[in-house]
């Protein structure tokens, strides 16, 4: 028996050693005498080398083989300078455990350029390519570093339901379902039960899960099905809230930076690390700076795409936008006590893309309800909210993080479908 490598494992080590390896096939060229056969595994590429003059058999099997078939091929290693990577393998067994079909749906050497709906459509092939494996690769050591991270800093990892009676962010953007007999609601936000698990005395806690928003419109950065990271933490506010934040934006960049050296390169990406404290800009600043750079834009306005464009320009690649008026921030966000039409809210920017939006909030229970019913929802159908104020609440703050945004803009991805293996839009539902 051979020990199983990974391609990118062969090197100096293995030279005149049998190696046993596994992966699909990439490409095959034939040049008579000899057939070149690129052996792509999840790690890299390797050129199995296979000379009629070693085991015609094997060079006859290498020769038909069809792209993207799954192979075993056990083989001795020879160093060789124009073989990529500097080795090749000379096999003695080749087998074919399983023919992939011709035509293929996509060209996974990507020398026939593909659609991103082409792409998504078959997005099983499309994950192969080293180039699109990288973005994964990396959206689990970023994943890895957030509930590294969050865990020192001593945040307990909880689960809330994802099936809710309620809406949080907003009535619109709801999609309900039937449940038995009643109505229900996928979550939009876990923001609801990360305060009331405040009440419970959790202090500190943080959920990596799903999110679902009835986004109307086809974006290059909405979702309709996104994976949030939350956090809620008691007896802080929001400026607390903002250096967890960026002091956990700073250790993803940095553990990306020092543990996915090969996958960037795959991506060909360069990144810098953001430095912190990230600048910060009021609502009000920001909306001088929109009006003298001759964007209509009046107060109490959500910033349009054009206004965010202009703002990016103005700030380091990270900025803080902060106080922002209580009328557009939703129900649970404290109001400053001394100027109570602006709140204690921040939204954290990557460029012009929103990354994050988080609150100190309001735990006193009479100022909660008044809030809500302002809003035009019903206090009602918030009790069990509700409650969790009335018998010692303490003061608490909190952030939602987007992780496909937060993919997207490490790594400079145009849509954010990209930086989601099975992306649900508008218009898909498959795969
Ligand atoms: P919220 O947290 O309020 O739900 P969001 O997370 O959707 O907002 P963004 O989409 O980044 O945050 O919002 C930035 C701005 O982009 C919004 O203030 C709005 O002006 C604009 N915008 C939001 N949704 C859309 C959309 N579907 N199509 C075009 N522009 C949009
Ligand atoms: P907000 O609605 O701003 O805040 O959402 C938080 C973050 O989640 C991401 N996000 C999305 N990503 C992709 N597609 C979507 N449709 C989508 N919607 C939201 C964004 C956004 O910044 N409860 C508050 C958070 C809090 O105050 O703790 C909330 O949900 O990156």
């Amino acid at each position: 028996m051979y020990e199983r490598k990974y391609t990118s494992d062969i090197g100096a080590d293995d030279v005149g050693k049998k190696v046993l390896l596994y992966g699909w096939v990439h490409e095959v060229r034939d040049l008579g005498g000899v057939v070149f056969v690129l052996l792509r595994d999840r790690e890299g590429i390797i050129q199995l080398t296979c000379p009629k003059k070693r085991n015609p058999e094997i060079t006859k099997r290498a020769r038909k083989v069809r792209r993207e078939s799954v192979v075993r091929v056990v083989g001795e290693v020879k160093e060789e300078p124009k073989a990529p990577g500097g080795y090749e393998v000379l096999p003695d067994e080749f087998e074919v455990l399983n023919e992939a079909d011709a035509p293929l749906p996509l060209d996974v050497a990507e020398k026939v350029p593909a659609e991103l709906d082409t792409r998504l459509d078959a997005r099983f092939l499309d994950l192969r390519k080293p180039r699109i494996q990288a973005i994964f690769r990396i959206r689990h050591q970023m994943l890895q570093s957030v509930r590294d991270f969050l865990t020192s800093e001593g945040f307990i990892e909880v689960n809330t339901p994802k099936i809710v009676s309620t809406a949080t962010e907003g009535g619109t953007e709801l999609f309900p379902i039937s449940y038995f007999e009643r109505e229900a609601f996928l979550n939009q936000s876990p923001q609801l039960y990360k305060q009331v698990l405040m009440g419970a005395g959790f202090e500190k806690v943080f959920e990596i899960g799903p999110i679902f928003r009835a986004e109307e419109h086809n974006t290059v950065r909405h979702l309709n099905e996104a994976i949030s990271i939350d956090i809620e933490q008691s007896f802080t506010d929001h400026e607390g809230v903002m250096k967890v934040l960026e002091r956990l934006i700073n250790r993803v960049y940095t553990d990306v930076v020092e543990k996915c050296e090969k996958y960037l390169n795959w991506a060909g990406v360069k990144l810098e690390i953001p430095e912190i404290p990230f600048q910060r800009v009021t609502y009000d600043e920001a909306v001088e700076i929109i009006k003298k750079r001759g964007e209509e834009i009046s107060w109490g306005e959500d910033f349009s795409t054009p206004a965010l464009k202009l703002l990016a320009e103005e700030f380091d690649s990270h900025y803080y936008i902060v106080d922002w008026p209580t009328e557009i921030k939703p129900f649970y966000a404290m109001p400053y006590e001394n100027e109570p039409e602006i709140s204690k809210t921040f939204d954290l920017m990557a460029g012009s893309l929103e990354l994050a939006s988080g609150a100190q909030r309001i735990h006193l229970p009479d100022l909660l309800e008044k809030m809500i019913s302002q809003k035009g929802l019903n206090p009602e159908s918030f009790e069990f909210y509700l409650s969790a104020f009335r018998y010692g609440m303490p003061p608490h703050a909190g952030w939602g993080l987007g992780a496909d945004r937060l993919l997207m803009s490490i790594l400079k991805l145009k849509n954010i479908r990209e930086a989601v293996i099975f992306p649900r839009d508008r218009t898909r539902l498959t795969p």
